[in-house]
C-alpha cells in the first residue's frame, strides 16, 4: 500500500490505491474506516468483503500488473445496506453507494426502446431514491461506466443515449439542475459489461466549480447530442469544518471544442492546463490558495494502453503529482479524446 492505514484521517473522505493483496490487511481490520471499494479489473475478481459495498468495473490496470483497489475512506461509525439495486455503506457526512445493471437481451427481437437508455434511467432513479431515504440527498460525484460507450445504436451513439436517460432523471429527482450536478466521469467498458455506476453523496451541499477555459457541460451546443451531458467541472465538498476536491473527468476540450484531436501527447499537456485552470478557479473562488495541483490524488484514462509511457511522463512533468497517478485503459466519450484525467484533493 502507498501508505499505512491511516488511524485518524486527515479529511472527512480520502482515497487511496492498492492492489488486491494489500486488501488483505484492510479485511483482517474489518474494513474498519472503509466507507466504499471499487475493483478494477478485466477478469473477474471475487474478494470476500462482507456487506462492505463493492464496485466491481471491467477495466484494465496499467503500469503494474493485476486488479487496482480504490478504496474510499471515511470515520466510521457506519451504516450499511441495500435499497433494490444499491449497495451502501454511510458515514455521519457522506455516503458511498454502487449499481450494477445488465442491459435486458435484445437478441430474438428489438426491444422497444434503447436497451442503456432504461438501464441508466433505473440506475438513477435508484440512487436518487437511496440517497433522499438515507437524508444524503447531495450528490457529489459520481462515476458512469457504460458498455461500448463509442458504439451506435439504434441509429444514436450509445453515449448520446446515455446523456438523454441522464437528464431525463435529473430534471425527475431535481428542480434546479443548472450548477446544481455532480462531478463526474462517463467512460467505455468492454462489450458484454454491464453499466456500473457509483457515486458519494453528502448531507451538505458542495460548491460546484466551473472550470474558465472550458464551456459547462450543459451548455455544450447540440452537435454533442439534443441532450447535454449534465455535469460540474469539480465539487469542494465539506462536511463541518473540512473540505475534499472532487474533480471531474478532464480532457483535452477548450469551450465546448476537442483540441488536439487524436495527438496524444499535446492532448495531455492541455488536459495539464485545463486541471490548473480549475485549480487556480477554486483557489480564486475559496479566496486563498487552498488546493495546489501537486497534492492531487489523479487517476487516468487512456484509450490506448501503448499510449501510457508518453501520458504518464507529460503528466509528471506538466503537474509533479507527490503520489503517483494510477491509470487505466479505458474508452472515453468522444471518440477524438484519447486521455482524460480525474482527481481528487485535501486542502494543503
Ligand atoms: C468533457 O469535458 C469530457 O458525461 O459525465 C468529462 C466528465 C466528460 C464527465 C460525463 C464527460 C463526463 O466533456 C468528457
Amino acid at each position: 500500500m502507498r501508505r499505512e492505514v491511516p488511524l485518524n484521517n486527515r479529511g472527512p473522505l480520502e482515497v487511496d490505491y492498492c492492489t488486491l493483496d494489500d486488501l488483505a490487511v484492510c479485511r483482517a481490520q474489518g474494513w474498519m474506516d472503509i466507507l466504499g471499494l471499487t475493483i478494477f479489473s478485466i477478469d473477474d475478481v471475487r474478494v470476500d468483503t462482507g456487506n462492505l459495498p463493492v464496485a466491481h468495473v471491467k477495466m484494465a490496470p496499467l503500469g503494474n500488473t493485476g486488479a487496482l483497489c480504490e478504496v474510499w475512506r471515511a470515520q466510521g461509525p457506519f451504516r450499511t445496506g441495500q435499497m433494490g439495486h444499491v449497495q451502501y455503506r454511510a458515514s455521519d457526512n457522506f455516503v458511498f453507494g454502487c449499481i450494477d445493471l445488465t442491459e435486458p437481451s435484445t437478441a430474438g427481437g428489438r426491444h422497444p426502446d434503447p436497451t442503456l437508455s432504461m438501464i441508466t434511467e433505473q440506475a438513477y432513479t435508484e440512487l436518487f431514491r437511496c440517497i433522499e431515504f438515507l437524508g444524503f440527498p447531495h450528490l457529489v460525484r459520481i462515476w458512469n461506466h457504460l458498455p461500448e460507450i463509442n458504439c451506435e445504436a439504434d441509429g444514436l451513439e450509445r453515449y448520446r443515449q446515455f446523456n438523454e436517460a441522464r437528464q431525463r432523471s435529473f430534471l425527475a429527482f431535481r428542480a434546479g439542475v443548472a450548477g446544481n450536478v455532480p462531478a463526474a466521469c462517463a467512460l467505455g467498458s468492454p462489450q458484454e459489461t454491464s453499466l456500473v455506476v457509483y457515486f458519494l453523496a453528502g448531507k451538505e451541499t458542495g460548491t460546484a466549480i466551473e472550470n474558465p477555459r472550458q464551456i459547462s457541460s450543459w451548455d455544450y451546443p447540440a452537435e454533442y447530442g439534443a441532450f447535454s451531458p449534465m455535469f460540474s467541472r469539480a465539487i469542494l465538498a465539506k462536511s463541518s469544518n473540512e473540505a475534499v476536491l472532487l474533480v471531474s473527468g478532464t480532457a483535452s476540450i477548450v469551450g465546448h471544442q476537442t483540441v488536439h484531436a487524436n495527438r496524444v501527447l499535446d492532448q495531455a499537456r492541455e488536459t495539464a492546463s485545463n486541471l490548473c485552470a480549475l485549480v487556480a478557479e477554486v483557489n480564486r473562488k475559496s479566496g486563498q490558495k487552498v488546493f495546489s495541483t501537486q497534492q492531487l490524488q489523479y487517476k487516468v484514462y487512456v484509450r490506448h494502453r501503448e499510449d501510457y509511457e508518453v501520458v504518464a511522463q507529460e503528466l509528471q512533468r506538466t503537474l509533479r503529482p507527490s503520489v503517483s497517478p494510477v491509470f487505466l485503459q479505458a474508452d472515453i466519450c468522444r471518440s477524438d479524446l484519447l486521455v482524460e484525467v480525474e482527481a481528487v484533493g485535501l486542502p494543503c
